[in-house]
């Protein structure tokens, strides 16, 4: 099972805006209609139940968002650029390449935004004032958000299957998915968790095995505890006592296995939980009513069952009953919407704050809206050039940057663009 991937995420471009004037008959020069670009696409991560795993992204790593449509004469604006949905399984955990965490999905439909499409660029109308009756350029759209993440699959059951070493978990997860873990008569046979997947009609329910668990086992002893963790956000408990070790033995066994779980997390013992007395094929009828009887005087809310994973018995009611108990958390956990990155909105005319820098001989300007009006430019463009002065001129750069000791001539950076101070 593949558990970690490493794609490349970029949202679409956005759209330029246009230079257009408007033209009708008998007037000989129409106002500026040039409509503006639209944004590129976002690329939005969906968590889904239909996948296990991140085989699908063995071979492909590029996800790459629309582009936003170009704003066209008559002041018409591009359309906007799709969104692109990208599934991955429930339980992914996204990060950037650095490490830093992006979000964890963990229900069914969650989204993630991970890379904002670029804005798109104004069309020639925007730039229409009392002075300049024909503005001759508009804006560039902006490159969208292009970013490397890792997924990584956190194994996350709905259901966990507990008890002591031994007591037939494994053997259970083989009877009810094709999984095929390690089965034998010693205790301690599993190592490291097995994940299966039981199909119902409610939808597929995925099982966790873990290492037996004996006493001590929260505070390390045997293996059990390291797995604990798996079992943390299953929406089910199964507690699996072995049969065979008679009737005198269950009660005590399913005590040890609940005060491990309480000193891991006391809250795993509210989550709903059934008991199993297992290996029932090895037991005559009288210890089949025993057993019975001690599920019955548990007085749970859900009534454990005796099974077998030799010959079946009780398996049919309990992929059931577990369907019923995750599709009734599944309904309380609503998919959410984790928090993407800031939503940057265009159009804003109002300069927010600037910072500059001196580096070395240059002056280097930090500030976002400044940055992207400079990106957008088209610098080849006079009129935009001109337009552009006027807006470094009201936003105070030009000031700042005398008061700053800025001489004619001194090298000005600003979005990577390098200028000469005049
Ligand atoms: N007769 C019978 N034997 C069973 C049944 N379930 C398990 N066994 C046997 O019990 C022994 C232990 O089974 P496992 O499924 O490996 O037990 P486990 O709980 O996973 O054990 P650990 O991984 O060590 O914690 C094996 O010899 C199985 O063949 C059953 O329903 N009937
Ligand atoms: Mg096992």
């Amino acid at each position: 099972m593949l558990d970690r991937a490493s794609i490349c995420v970029r949202g679409g471009r956005g759209g330029d805006g246009a230079m257009s004037f408007r033209r009708e008959k008998y007037v000989p020069r129409g106002g500026p209609d040039g409509g503006d670009g639209a944004p590129g696409g976002d690329v939005v991560l969906v968590a889904t139940r239909r996948l296990h795993d991140l085989t699908h992204f063995r071979h492909r790593h590029h996800f790459r968002a629309a582009d936003g449509g170009a704003g066209r004469g008559g002041n018409r604006r591009g359309a906007d650029g799709p969104e692109l949905l990208v599934e991955v399984p429930v339980g992914t955990e996204v990060r950037t390449r650095e490490g830093e965490l992006l979000g964890d999905l963990v229900h069914d439909g969650q989204r993630l935004l991970v890379a904002r499409g670029g804005e798109g660029g104004r069309g020639n109308v925007n730039f229409k004032s009392s002075t300049r009756q024909a503005p001759r350029f508009a804006e560039r759209g902006l490159q969208g958000e292009e970013l490397w993440v890792t997924l990584a699959l956190k194994l996350l059951a709905d259901v966990g299957l507990v008890g002591l070493p031994n007591a037939g978990k494994s053997s259970l997860l083989a009877a009810l998915t094709r999984a095929k873990p390690k089965v034998a008569a010693y205790p301690f046979t599993t190592v490291t968790p097995n994940l299966g997947v039981l199909s119902l009609d409610e939808g597929p329910v995925v099982i966790a095995d873990i290492p037996g668990l004996i006493e001590g086992a929260s505070e390390g002893a045997g293996l059990g505890h390291r797995f604990l963790a798996h079992i943390e956000r299953t929406a089910a408990v199964v507690y699996v006592v072995d049969g065979a070790d008679g009737a005198d033995a269950w009660p005590q066994a399913l005590r040890t296995v609940r005060a491990e779980l309480r000193a891991f997390r006391p809250e795993l013992l509210e989550r709903p939980s059934l008991v199993l007395v297992t290996k029932a094929d090895l037991l005559g009828p009288e210890e089949v009513a025993a057993a019975e009887e001690f599920l019955a005087s548990l007085g749970w809310p859900e009534a454990g069952l005796v099974v077998s994973a030799l010959d079946g018995r009780g398996l049919e009611v309990l992929g059931h009953r577990l369907g019923t108990i995750v599709g009734r958390s599944r309904e309380a956990a609503r998919p959410e919407q984790v928090a993407g990155p800031e939503v940057l909105r265009p159009g804003a005319d109002r300069l927010e704050a600037f910072t500059l820098e001196r580096v070395g001989e240059d002056y280097v300007v930090h500030g976002r809206q400044l940055e992207r009006l400079f990106a957008k430019a088209d610098l080849d463009n006079e009129d935009a050039v001109a337009y552009l002065q006027e807006v470094v001129e009201r936003a105070g750069l030009n000031d700042a940057l005398r008061r700053a000791g800025a001489e004619p001539g001194d090298t000005v950076i600003v979005g990577g663009a390098e200028f000469e101070f005049a």
